[in-house]
């Protein structure tokens, strides 16, 4: 059974059954949180491999977080399925954490909700009143518009066979301080009682925070504009670490120098900004900006700031081999790492990726090594090293992922092997004074 106005009660003593559809690297631990919280949980995955890993115990998300937490195999309450229609009449709160991504024009592709959407409500049992949650990040209004369609289609009623309602997934990969169980959460419902009864579920959840917001299309926003937000400010110190270069002066000393200042809010420069959040949120809010007629011009100008910052450093690279004499067309860059983010295998919209192929465009060949990722991470044509002691002969290093793997190599030996020891800091995490004295020619995102 679903709703009742006995469900904030049956939420506090655990006494309802959860189902996760979708088990990424939002879901599965959501479903574990849950779980760990003593509710009966039912996990649905499309892939027939992760639900495969995740009933033998095994992580099959990219966050090492995950590891060691999935119930074992014959776990009570752990019920994992490749089924929507199987586990839904169990369940009386369905929580749906499928990916948000945008096309390849930069549009959000809603097309996962959808599917997900339809084919819980096809599942659910008339009458119970099952509380279907979104959780992926979409722009305000994409609950309703995407799932009432459906619900009215099967003929479904709200409040009598089911209720909607949206609830911001807020993890941070690779952040264990910012898990499951540590992140505070906003929940959106058109009805106030069923809102109400979702605080108490997701209290049982997270030690932080948790409230209701009002209808859907604040919760909805509230999450794109947080991404949005930090998109703006990364691009702001990405636009400053092209200008001050010129200026001769380093823009880490002006952020350095600006952040003694009580609020100021600072931010790293870098090649560029990746992941499956900050990158695509920001094309939700333009997209809804555009539908209700007010352009989105300063969320769309950040956009392209960081869109370019791998093209505008392979511009840098590409100038930095020519006075270093390396003949064109025969340049070899190393990038050391390729994940979009530091201490996560994950290479979803790496800046790697388009940092590379504007080199190659260049007739600069390019090799990586990043030992959170597997050589089927790579795209074709980069050369995949994997062993960076033996790595030799190049013209030009540089630190694209701050890995701690990345971050701590033998510096002295690589400069010996390469054939131009030059280095380019393209996250400001360095020492570049210590490597000068291990032989290096240093070089680095926003310096003179
Ligand atoms: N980046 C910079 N400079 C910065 C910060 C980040 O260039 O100062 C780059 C990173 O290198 C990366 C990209 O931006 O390529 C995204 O980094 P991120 O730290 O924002 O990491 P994400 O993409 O995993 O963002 C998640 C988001 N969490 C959710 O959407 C629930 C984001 O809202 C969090 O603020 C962020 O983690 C976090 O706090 O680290």
């Amino acid at each position: 059974m679903g709703w009742t106005p006995d469900f904030a009660n049956q939420a506090a003593n655990g006494d309802l059954t959860v189902g996760i559809i979708g088990l990424g690297y939002v879901g599965l631990p959501t479903a574990i949180g849950f779980h760990d919280a003593g509710f009966t949980v039912w996990g649905v995955d499309i892939s027939q491999r992760t639900v495969d890993m995740v009933k033998r115990g095994e992580n099959p998300t990219g966050d090492p977080d995950v590891n060691d937490i999935i119930p074992a195999p014959g776990t009570e309450r752990w019920n994992i399925t490749t089924s929507t229609a199987e586990a839904v009449p169990h369940c009386d709160v369905v929580l749906v954490t499928v990916p948000t991504p945008v096309t390849e024009d930069l549009k959000p592709d809603l097309s996962y909700v959808q599917k997900a959407g339809r084919a819980v409500f096809e599942s659910l049992n008339k009458g119970s009143r099952t509380v279907v949650v979104l959780e992926s990040t979409v722009y305000p209004g994409v609950t309703a518009q995407t799932w009432l369609p459906e619900i009215e289609e099967i003929g479904l009623e709200i409040g009598v066979d089911v209720e909607i309602a949206y609830c911001p997934e807020r993890f941070n990969p690779g952040d264990p301080a910012h898990g499951v169980r540590q992140v505070a959460r906003v929940i959106g419902c058109y009805n106030p009682e069923v809102g109400a009864g979702l605080v108490g579920l997701y209290s049982r959840l997270t030690t932080e925070d948790v409230r209701y917001v009002g209808k859907l299309e604040v919760a909805e926003a509230s999450k794109v504009i947080e991404n949005v937000q930090r998109d703006i400010n990364i691009a702001l110190v990405n636009e400053l670490a092209r200008i001050f270069p010129v200026m001769g002066v380093d823009v880490e000393d002006v952020l350095s120098a600006a952040a003694t200042k009580w609020n100021f809010h600072r931010y790293t420069p870098g090649v560029g900004v990746g992941g499956h959040c900050i990158p695509v949120d920001p094309y939700y809010m333009i997209q809804r900006a555009a539908d209700v007629g007010v352009p989105a011009e300063l969320i769309t100008a950040a956009r392209a700031v960081n869109r370019t910052m791998p093209i505008h450093v392979a511009g840098v690279l590409n100038e930095m081999l020519y006075k270093a004499g390396v003949p064109s067309g025969e340049g070899k860059v190393l990038l050391l790492g390729w994940s979009y983010k530091a201490e996560v295998g994950d290479p979803r919209e790496t800046p790697a990726e388009p940092l590379s192929e504007a080199l190659q465009s260049k007739d600069i060949s390019v090799a990586a090594y990043d030992p959170h990722l597997d050589a089927r991470d790579f795209p074709e044509g980069i050369e995949v090293v994997t062993d960076i002691d033996s790595a030799k002969g190049y013209d030009l290093a540089v630190l694209v992922t701050a890995h701690e793997a990345c971050k701590v190599i033998d510096w002295a030996g690589l400069a010996t092997r390469m054939r131009n020891p030059i280095i380019y800091d393209g996250r400001r995490v360095l020492d570049l004074d210590d490597l000068e004295e291990n032989g290096w020619q240093t070089h680095a995102v926003g310096r003179p």
